[in-house]
Formats: C-alpha cells, sequence, structure tokens
C-alpha cells in the first residue's frame, strides 16, 4: 500500500471509530445490530466491497438493512459478483475489520489482506460498488458511511442506486456482471414480460375464477410494498391490493416474518378477507409467505417458503416430464437434475411430500448463503426456506439446451418447445441471484393460473405438522455450537441429550436449537403430532436453553 493511500485511510477511518465493548459477527447474511453500532461496521464494509470489486474485477453490491428485523435494527448485506452473498472465505476478514480496535489496526489488516489476496491496489481496474438501502431512517445516515468507505479506497467508486428491495441490488449486480443493463426499469421490464410470458402459455381453460382472483399483499410497511405498487401497473392478468405500504412501522405486527412465526393475521387484515388469496413480504422483499384468514378468530392458515417451493417443484416436474418424454433426439443422454435444498425448519410433512415426488432433497445450515451454494449443483436446483426466502436457480448448460430446443423447430413438437418456454421464462421472472418476494409471487400466481388452482387447492398439497417456534433471550448465544445442518447440538454439553430425552416423550416429535445470526437469540424449532404437543415440547426445550446457557430474565 502506497503512502497516499495509508494516509487517505488513516485520516477518513478515524472519522468512524467502532463503538467501545461491542463485538460484531458476521452473521447468516452480513453484520446486523441496533443501528447506533454500526456506523463504523459498514463504513469498513465499504472498503471490503471496494477491495472485493479490486480482486474479482466486477460491481459488488451493498445492501443497508435489517430485512424482517425491528426498525431500530439496521444491517448490511454483500452482493458478489454473481449477484449472490459474499463468498465465505471472506467473512472472517469482515469480521476483523468490523473488529479493530482503531485506524492504525484497521491499515494493519487491510495492508495484509492486500498483500495475501495479491489485490492491485493501483492497477489499471477501478473498482465499482452499487449500494442501496431500504426505507429505514438509519439507512441514510449508514449508506453515506459506505460511501465513505468506497471512497477511502483510492481507485473505487460508488454507485448510489437508491431506496431498493434487497433482490433488486442483487439482480442489478448480476446483471451488470454480464454486461446487462441494471436498471430499475430493466428489472421491472424483465419481471413483467416474463410473467406476461407464462400467462401466455397457459393452456386454455385453466385460469381462476371467482372471488380468488383477487390477491392481497401486505408490504410489511416497507420497500417491497411501494415496488409492487410501481410493478402493478406493468402487469396485466393479476388482480393485487397492497396493504401495509409504509404509514405504520416497519415489520411490527407485519410482515413475512410475524405472520409465518406468530401465525396470526398481520395488522390492517381481517374477518373481510376470509377466502381471498393473501400474500405478505418482508422489510426488504426478500420473503415471501402466503396466507388464508380464518372465520371468526385472528388465526391464519400459513402458505409457507416449503409449500411455495412444493408448488413450484410441481411445476417444474411437469415441465421436465413433457421435455423427457422419449423419442426425442434433443432429450439430454442423462434426466436433468433437479435437487430441491432446504433446512432444518422444513416442515417434515414437507420434506416427506417432496421425497414421494420423487425428488432428491438435501439440506444445509439456515442461510441463503448456504441453501443458494448447494442449489446452484443441480440444473435446476429450488431452495426454500420456511420462512419464505427461496428460489430456483438453473446453470448456465441446462438453459443453453432449453434455448437449443427453442429454436430447433425441425426436432421438437410442439408440447415440447412450449414446455422449454415456460421453463426459458421461470429462469427470467424468478432472481437468480437471491430469494426475491417480488419475483417469487409473480411465478405462484403464474403457476396458479396455470394450474387453475385455487390457494385452497394448493395449500391442500399437504397437511403440515403442527410446530412451534420460540425465541430465548440467553447471556451469549455463542456458547450454543451445533453439527449436522444445525440439527444437533454439540456444546454446551449435556444439553442435546436433554433435549433428546424431551423428544422422546412426543409422539413425532423433532425439535432442535441453534443461535440465530440476525438477532440476538437462540432459536428453538418444535414439531409433533399436535399442537398441544408441538408447543409443549417447544417450551419445555427453552427452559432447557435457559438452564444450560443462563437467561437474561433470570
Ligand atoms: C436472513 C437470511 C435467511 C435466514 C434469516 C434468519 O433473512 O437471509 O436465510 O433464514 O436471516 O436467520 P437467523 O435464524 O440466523 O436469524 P433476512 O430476511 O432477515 O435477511
Amino acid at each position: 500500500m502506497n503512502d497516499k493511500q495509508r494516509s487517505i485511510l488513516l485520516d477518513i477511518s478515524s472519522r468512524f471509530s467502532p463503538p467501545q465493548g461491542v463485538k460484531l459477527s458476521y452473521g447468516t447474511s452480513g453484520f446486523r445490530a441496533d443501528a447506533s453500532l454500526l456506523e463504523s461496521a459498514v463504513y469498513r464494509v465499504g472498503l471490503l466491497a471496494a477491495l472485493r470489486s479490486l480482486k474479482t474485477r466486477a460491481v459488488i453490491g451493498l445492501m443497508i438493512t435489517a430485512s424482517h428485523n425491528e426498525i431500530s435494527d439496521n444491517g448490511i448485506k454483500v452482493a458478489d459478483p454473481s449477484g449472490g452473498m459474499l463468498t465465505q472465505d471472506w467473512e472472517p476478514f469482515a469480521e476483523s475489520l468490523a473488529n479493530a480496535p482503531d485506524s492504525y489496526t484497521l491499515v494493519e489488516i487491510l495492508d495484509d489482506f492486500v498483500k495475501k489476496e495479491k489485490i492491485a491496489l493501483d492497477g489499471e481496474w477501478a473498482a465499482e460498488v452499487f449500494l442501496g438501502r431500504d426505507t429505514r431512517p438509519s439507512g441514510v445516515s449508514l449508506l453515506e458511511a459506505a460511501k465513505q468507505g468506497v471512497a477511502s479506497i483510492v481507485k473505487a467508486n460508488a454507485k448510489d442506486m437508491g431506496v431498493l428491495t434487497t433482490p433488486q441490488l442483487h439482480w442489478m449486480v448480476r446483471a451488470r456482471n454480464k454486461g446487462l443493463e441494471a436498471s430499475e426499469h430493466n428489472y421491472f421490464d424483465q419481471l413483467s414480460s416474463s410473467f406476461r410470458c407464462l400467462l401466455e402459455l397457459i393452456p386454455q381453460g385453466s385460469r381462476i375464477v371467482g372471488t380468488n382472483d383477487k390477491l392481497i399483499v401486505d408490504g410489511a410497511d416497507g420497500i417491497g410494498a411501494e415496488k409492487l405498487e410501481s410493478l402493478k401497473g406493468l402487469l396485466n392478468g393479476l388482480c393485487v391490493e397492497v396493504r401495509n405500504s409504509g404509514n405504520g412501522v416497519l415489520n411490527e405486527g407485519v410482515g413475512a416474518d410475524y405472520v409465518q412465526k406468530e401465525k396470526v393475521v398481520p395488522r390492517g387484515f381481517g374477518t373481510a378477507d376470509v377466502g381471498i388469496r393473501c400474500a405478505s413480504f418482508d422489510g426488504d422483499a426478500d420473503r415471501l409467505v402466503y396466507f388464508l384468514v380464518q372465520p371468526n378468530s385472528n388465526k391464519i392458515e400459513l402458505v409457507d417458503g416449503d409449500k411455495i417451493m412444493a408448488l413450484f417443484a410441481l411445476f417444474l416436474e411437469e415441465q421436465l416430464s413433457i421435455l423427457n418424454k422419449s423419442g426425442d433426439v434433443t432429450v439430454r443422454p442423462n434426466q436433468t437434475r433437479l435437487g430441491i435444498v432446504q433446512t432444518a425448519y422444513a416442515n417434515g410433512a414437507s420434506t416427506s411430500y417432496l421425497k414421494q415426488l420423487g425428488l432428491e432433497v438435501v439440506f444445509t445450515p439456515t442461510g441463503v448463503k448456504h441453501v443458494h451454494e448447494k442449489a446452484a449443483e443441480y440444473d435446476i436446483g429450488i431452495y426454500f426456506e420456511a420462512n419464505g426466502h427461496g428460489t430456483v436457480l438453473f446453470s448456465e448448460a441446462y438453459l443453453c439446451y432449453l434455448e437449443d430446443i427453442n429454436s430447433n423447430l425441425s426436432l421438437t413438437s410442439t408440447e415440447k418447445q412450449k414446455a422449454a418456454s415456460r421453463l426459458l421464462a421461470v429462469s427470467k421472472l424468478i432472481n437468480q441471484a437471491v430469494g426475491d418476494a417480488l419475483s417469487g409471487l409473480l411465478l405462484v400466481e403464474a403457476i396458479l393460473q396455470h394450474l387453475g388452482w385455487s390457494i385452497q387447492r394448493w395449500n391442500e398439497l399437504y397437511h403440515d405438522l403442527p410446530s412451534r417456534q420460540l425465541k430465548v433471550k440467553v447471556l451469549d448465544r455463542a456458547a450454543v455450537v451445533t453439527a449436522n445442518a444445525e440439527t444437533v447440538v454439540v456444546k454446551p454439553s449435556g444439553i442435546q441429550e436433554a433435549i433428546n430425552a424431551e423428544i422422546a416423550k412426543y409422539h413425532k416429535g423433532r425439535c432442535f436449537i441453534r443461535p440465530s445470526g440476525t438477532e440476538d437469540v437462540v432459536r428453538v424449532y418444535a414439531e409433533a403430532s399436535t399442537q398441544e404437543a408441538a408447543d409443549g415440547l417447544a417450551y419445555s426445550v427453552a427452559k432447557l436453553a435457559d438452564q444450560f446457557l443462563g437467561s437474561t430474565n433470570s
């Protein structure tokens, strides 16, 4: 590092001192904490993004958001050149940068890393970092801190892409690195045209009729509501009403996380909505769940990420079976590899259903960075977390194969061409970078219309096992270490045996605990044959967590 670069770094970084006595961890999807603690970390992630851009010679994205967390929190997510999450190899570097106690240590860590990674700080390539933020008020100053971070690297430029959903920013990074236009206009255009294409390919006579024609979306009082309003204007064939569009408090009693965890109606919904198809986004619109309001209560029938995945799998299987009909030279020598990726939170009934369809189901730890990476190993990989975060990935080779079928008129039947066209449209509609509530919603809606299904019919695909999720505040959540895709606790010792003893008391009992990577809690998930039993199991294991880990309430 030359003297000019060093002195710029020392100068600017000294304006962003880290908070005393706070250790930040790179969690499930980046740093996340009370917004007042984050300025210095965000500045330093700005530095990291500029270095990552120099290293990969590609655009990197930084998104200021705390997604489903309460409004007083904020956070930062990093988009790698593919549009996916930052490579996990760089997470330890991010942590040591964020926790460097002063500017001198910070510059030392940077210098060592630059040498180790052989990053040319004064080469020909200038780094480019796209910045976005959600609607949190704290996002304004944090975005400024990120800008300053990028500006502290001499050969780096930041581009403010505005107030966006997280998936929009990831999409823009991916598009730009593929040499495509990366504006919001292009994003909306791609989504609306591929949605239109799927509707045009619907077999005659399958459209849904009646009250189910209307869809009501809970926008979590976040950015997704605003973007859906804009997208709506470009769509024909979809009747959407958007609620919770920003007049209430972000994520408070609204949004996908609330609806999925509490299983009650979000603010602004009530008995007048019984029987209508409803959906919820989270605060940065990277999660989507559907639900039905129950008559005479505040309960909902949840149609979660698992069921969205089942719907997608069913539709894709249908298209693949048309494509793979024998007697055609364009059929791939090997069957298409369709993979399903879930986490331990997937309801057991969903896994059984997917396996009954003959699909390959694999498990990873929680977090998009894990599920996405696994899904990318297949020709078509579908990943969904039960909380509504998911997408469908198509390999480049498989897309070429589909393009071939489409263009080779003499070799393929009309039906095959239509199936290939549908799959190509799905690959354009569904975000290839990260889970995206807007594009996921459009794909669900297109498939329901294709099948002629109501949400009630969809929900009948299988019946969820009763489940319960709880949060436990403990003294140090990092004391919990898990293995086997987070299904077993290896530390502290003795707790897993105690959990097993509880599980054994319940018919079809399943339960695990894990430290959250986005909130300062340990999460408990339990499943059993009745709701009472699932609740009982969850509460008794929460008590164990208290006992072994030390409750902050005691
Ligand atoms: C993030 C991740 C998700 C993860 C969720 C909860 O979602 O992107 O993959 O499921 O956090 O993680 P944890 O249980 O570790 O708190 P979001 O929507 O909050 O960005």
